[in-house]
């Protein structure tokens, strides 16, 4: 029966005519347009979100679920290039599918778009405070996106060299100009972000102030990381294709689910707020034995204990799972919550405004948890649940429910291959257990007795600490150990574990050559 119908109209009721590889193109080509189109009308209807970010998201999130390995090979390094072109790659071969189905029916490349429509529609809808119209301009953009494939597949097939001159000629041109459009879209998009809001938050004067820095707590040594990293240098961690633009003027944070008394605030009503400031070292699950996925910052903000206590949470409720505007979640203890450590929604990180990237305008911040089970940024709710009912983004890709950061320690400098003149030397480095706190540091040379380093004063228990041992060096090659030992006597482990799933243990070494 199709063929009979395809008997009157071939080209559009069965299938077009190209090669696989023109009709492939042909497939890029809609895909681009569908994007670049979407992209505009994004910008027009003043959506916040790009339909290509909200497609990507979805990707990244479904991948991982899967194929785990790569979760943790790609999500958890922060090359957000490879994240941005591997996207665009599935993406790529996927249009490029949609075309060549399309010649064996125009249907199947009309539903391919449609699928594609479909999921970057439930992506722009499922977002956080997302309008009911934030489907329209990826509805839109498929359209166009159809209407390019038509026009391209359906013509009669290339045979000469100069009807395929036509066909690259019309793809190419549509590809790249709507790829022009698209970036100039995007580009625009970012340029009016959140940089003006953020430059214009005043931060409230805080009367509970972090307990003052020794003057001893810094050694300040070259390699040496400085005991508060400067914003700028701080690592960053998160699956976000594009860093999301939150204004404080649209920003509400929701605190629902087993609860009494629900709680909804602006931003100006948490400003309000009694604040605390304090040195947190924040850390990552994923930061390898010697790693650079850790930092310390001065960070204010409203304690989460005194809002939990306002909304008075159920029995049960024992999981207060934090989600970000772009769906991320993390699950947290309720009770490490409320047990006394400053625990904040921060506002501000070394007396600046969040920068966009690091969660702008308000994160979590809990002392003593890695940031994949407490440190949500741009956050939208706090919902009150039980482990046994719910499992946060990281949980569900197989890392451990539970993440209290381990004992660790790293040797600076002398750096790792690196060649100091014989004579004295200084080893320094960092050590932490966030809210047990560093005792003690050892470091051994070569097969040597363990000798006890001197630890740099620290203003808490909740950062890291420096830690210096004199060493008179000797001409040739040595190997230099640490370990350190929490305030509860207990010593990291040498024994060598991988960060997935709860952190690395093992203990740092750096091969130097005296000279
Ligand atoms: N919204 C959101 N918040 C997030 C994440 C994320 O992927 N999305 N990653 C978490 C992880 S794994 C870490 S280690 C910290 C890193 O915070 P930073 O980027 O400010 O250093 O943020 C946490 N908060
Ligand atoms: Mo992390």
């Amino acid at each position: 029966m199709l063929t009979a119908l395809g008997g009157r109209c071939p080209a559009a009721q069965t299938g077009a005519v190209q090669t696989p590889r023109f009709a492939a193109f042909a497939g890029l080509a809609a895909a681009a347009v569908a994007l670049g189109v979407a992209e505009v009308v994004a910008i027009l209807t003043g959506a916040t979100t790009s339909p290509l970010v909200s497609v990507g998201g979805v990707v990244i999130d479904a991948v991982p679920a899967s194929v785990k390995d790569f979760a943790v090979a790609v999500f958890y390094t922060y090359d957000k290039l490879a994240l941005q072109v591997g996207t665009l790659l599935i993406l790529a071969v996927f249009a490029a599918g949609v075309g060549i189905l399309a010649t064996r029916r125009m249907v199947y490349g009309y539903a391919g778009i449609g699928l594609f429509a479909l999921v970057g529609a439930a992506a722009a809808l499922t977002r956080h405070d997302a309008p009911w119209y934030a489907f329209v301009p990826t509805l839109v953009g498929a359209a166009a996106g159809a209407g390019v494939l038509r026009w391209l597949l359906v013509r009669p097939p290339v045979q000469t060299i100069d009807e395929r001159r036509v066909f690259l000629r019309a793809a190419g041109g549509t590809l790249a100009a709507a790829f022009v459009a698209g970036l100039t879209a995007r580009w625009w998009a970012t340029r009016r972000g959140v940089q003006a809001d953020r430059a214009a938050v005043r931060i409230p004067a805080v009367p509970d102030t972090a307990a003052p820095l020794p003057p001893q707590a810094d050694a300040g040594l070259p390699d040496l990381a400085p005991f508060v990293t400067p914003n700028k240098d701080f690592y960053l961690i998160d699956t976000t294709l594009v860093v999301p633009q939150v204004s404080p003027d649209d920003w509400t944070l929701r605190i629902h689910g087993r609860v009494e008394k629900p709680l909804t605030l602006n931003f100006k009503e948490l400003l309000a707020r009694p604040m605390i400031e304090r040195y947190v070292t924040l850390a990552c699950v994923s930061n390898d034995v010697g790693g650079g996925l850790i930092g310390n910052a001065k960070w204010q903000g409203v304690r989460i204990a005194d809002l939990l206590d306002e909304v008075r949470p159920k029995a049960g409720a024992d999981q207060v799972v934090s989600r970000s505007v772009d769906g991320f979640t993390a699950g947290t203890p309720t009770a490490l919550l409320r047990d006394g450590r400053d625990a904040m929604l921060a506002i501000a990180m070394n007396g600046e405004p969040l920068p966009i990237e690091h969660g702008f305008p308000v994160r979590m911040v809990v002392p003593g948890l890695y940031g994949y089970v407490s440190a949500t940024k741009w956050l939208a709710e706090l919902e009150l649940t039980s482990f046994a009912d719910f499992d946060a983004y990281w949980i569900k890709r197989g890392w451990a429910r539970e993440g209290p950061i381990k004992t660790q320690s790293r040797i600076d400098t002398p750096r790792d291959g690196g060649n100091p003149a014989a004579g004295p030397v200084t080893i320094a480095g960092v050590a932490w257990a966030q809210h047990r706190g560093i005792s003690k540091v050892e470091v051994r040379v070569d097969g040597g007795p363990w000798q006890e380093a001197t630890l740099a004063a620290v203003p808490s228990i909740d950062t890291w600490r420096q830690w210096t041992l004199r060493w008179t060096a000797t001409p040739g090659r040595h190997r230099l150990t640490v370990r350190a030992t929490d305030n509860g006597g207990d010593t990291q482990t040498e024994a060598v574990a991988p960060p997935d799933p709860d952190g690395a243990t093992g203990w740092h070494s750096v091969q130097v050559d005296v000279r």
